[in-house]
């Protein structure tokens, strides 16, 4: 009886190298074709996030924490396919998308909870991260959401679907699209020697209370007017909270959508509470608004 149990540990243990062993295998591989790859749906839905801080984020939704996903427990039995409803884009012109979401056996999935006042959150990156797109598509029944939105050059672009079927975890997953036209140059994403940007007439600083990965992490955003360099403190909500923040890794590999620790602040100072899985390189962009405008601060770092 306990060999039987053991053999039986053995082989499952053997299935899960092997499924992990896939996984990897499988998301190299796209990243090297770059192209929307509809197939492998478990591989391609592989976006991770803060690792083990994933369940506790996602049952409490006001938890101020990221929530990247993570794809070994949930996401793996659902999948994005992003498609054009033209069938292709090319550059500079305004295109539909539509993001299709099903389980694991095919079927939509037709039910969501609202988060930050919306089903879906949709962030679109070009290949060297030089550009990034936040918007919000509408759904349209059948696991399938719609929105209208143009690409500034042609090549690869990473679309990240970020929503919570009701009943489930906040989920994140991705797919790559092929756009047409004269292809950007691509720069090396480099971090940035400080950690000031000037945006739309207002200077955003961004302090860091650690550059080491896999510990919990707080940025700080300091809000000033470029001009008379006094601190913001009119800021308003952005989809219910101060302000949002993404980071992706370099490599676009990993995701992680941070939540302010104090969603009711109004400015100077926004902070937001993370953890960033690995060494490496990563770029942040901030998102506030003022005066009904939303601006967003792009920043690189490197976490030891
Ligand atoms: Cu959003």
């Amino acid at each position: 009886m306990n060999k039987k149990l053991m053999l039986v540990t053995a082989i499952l243990t053997v299935s899960l190298l092997t499924a992990c062993g896939n996984t990897s295998e499988q998301s190299s591989a796209s990243e090297d074709t770059h192209t929307s790859h509809n197939q492998g749906n478990a591989e391609k839905s592989a976006v991770s996030g803060s690792g083990e801080k994933k369940v506790e984020d996602n049952t409490v939704k006001e938890d101020h924490s990221s929530h990247g996903a993570e794809s070994k427990k949930t996401d793996v039995q659902m999948n994005a396919k992003v498609t054009f409803q033209a069938g292709t884009a090319k550059a500079n012109e305004n295109t539909e998308l539509a993001i299709q979401i099903t389980g694991k056996d095919g079927t939509p999935i037709n039910k969501f909870d609202e988060n930050h006042e919306k089903l879906l959150h949709l962030i679109i990156v070009n290949h060297d991260l030089s550009f990034f797109n936040h918007i919000h598509p509408e759904f349209q029944g059948d696991g399938k959401f719609k929105v209208t939105t143009s690409f500034p050059a042609g090549g690869d672009y990473k679309v990240f679907a970020d929503f919570i079927p009701t009943g489930g975890a906040g989920t994140t997953l991705s797919d790559w699209v092929k756009v047409e036209g004269h292809a950007s140059q691509h720069t090396a994403v480099k971090a940035d020697t400080k950690l000031v940007k000037e945006i739309d007439g207002k200077k955003v600083e961004l302090t860091l209370s650690s550059n080491k990965a896999n510990e919990e992490v707080t940025l700080t955003f300091n809000i000033r007017d470029a001009e008379t360099n006094k601190g913001i403190d009119i800021l308003e909500p952005y989809l219910g909270a101060v302000g949002h923040v993404v980071i992706l890794s370099d490599d676009a590999e990993q995701y992680l959508h941070v939540h302010p620790m104090d969603e009711k602040a109004t400015g100077p100072e926004a902070k937001f509470a993370t953890s960033f899985p690995h060494s490496g390189t990563y770029k942040i962009w901030g998102q506030f608004q003022q005066n009904g405008k939303v601006f967003t601060a792009p920043f690189v770092v490197d976490m030891k």
